[in-house]
């Protein structure tokens, strides 16, 4: 049997979000897997970097159950974060580079040295030098946002760009901080850092063991999005973003009007 044409796929994927344009989904029709949409992720990742971007790290995805409720798709998933994708904190994107952006608040964790494939963490600050509010935005290159597990990972969980707020050195207990993510100074979602794998510090341990099931070893100095602790908010012209994260701070984002 012929299998999915993964460079195919992913010049489909990498064309909608270049030209923000909504594509219908691909899996069914393609026969593609969760094997296969991997391997379509790092061909997109590869064209990615084929035009100069840089890896700069690792998002999981759907480790929130308000997350799985939302886009009903319920398995851990993974992605790539590419420096292109990171806006500074406070900084401005454009939405209408985006096909239908959403954002959601974070907690991103800056990497230090990590054991070898195989070998469990030892403490967890050994691993992770500082943590830090973040907003994820993410913009599935699927109309109307609905898409099958497969599709999602190969169109890199939705990933699009994020912001990642000032480091803390990591506090004693991440495990139930309380999140909001405010639209123009108003509360668009409530939640805690313990609806992230009960503890977001266990994104970390997935985070590694996924990505080390397709050969990707996370690396020292690498950001790693731990997964949003509520749902997504669309994000409208004119909007400005805060997540807010007990003991961490604020990171911020404004879309130009
Ligand atoms: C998939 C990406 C999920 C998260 O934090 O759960 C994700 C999506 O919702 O489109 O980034
Ligand atoms: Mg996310």
């Amino acid at each position: 049997m012929i299998g999915p044409d993964v460079a195919r796929i992913a010049e489909r994927l990498g064309l909608a979000a270049d030209t923000a344009t909504a594509i219908g989904q691909l899996a069914a029709e393609t026969g593609l897997d969760v094997d296969a949409a991997y391997a379509v992720q790092t061909a997109l990742l590869q064209r990615r970097l084929d035009r100069g971007e840089r890896l700069v790290g690792l998002k999981m995805g759907l480790t929130s159950r308000a997350k799985m409720a939302q886009v009903g798709v319920d398995e851990v998933i993974w992605g790539r974060l590419t420096d292109v994708m990171r806006v500074p904190d406070g900084g401005t994107v454009d939405t209408g580079a985006y096909i239908h952006p959403r954002v959601e608040p974070e907690v991103a964790f800056l990497l230090d040295r990590l054991p070898e494939p195989g070998e469990p963490i030892g403490e967890f600050t050994d691993a992770v030098r500082a943590v830090a509010p973040a907003i994820e935005l993410i913009d599935s290159r699927y109309a109307d946002f609905t898409f099958s597990l497969p599709d999602v990972v190969a169109d890199n969980t939705s990933a699009a760009a994020f912001v990642v707020g000032p480091w803390s050195p990591v506090p004693d207990g991440l495990e139930n901080l309380g999140v909001l993510l405010e639209i123009d100074g108003r509360v668009a979602q409530v939640g805690s850092t313990a609806a992230i794998l009960g503890d977001p510090r266990r994104a970390l341990d997935e985070g590694i063991r996924l990505a080390g099931r397709h050969g990707v070893r996370l690396r020292e100095g690498w950001l790693f999005l731990a997964g949003a602790a509520t749902a997504a908010v669309p994000l409208r012209p004119g909007a400005h973003v805060r997540a807010v994260v007990e003991k961490l701070g604020t990171a911020s984002l404004r879309a130009a009007s």
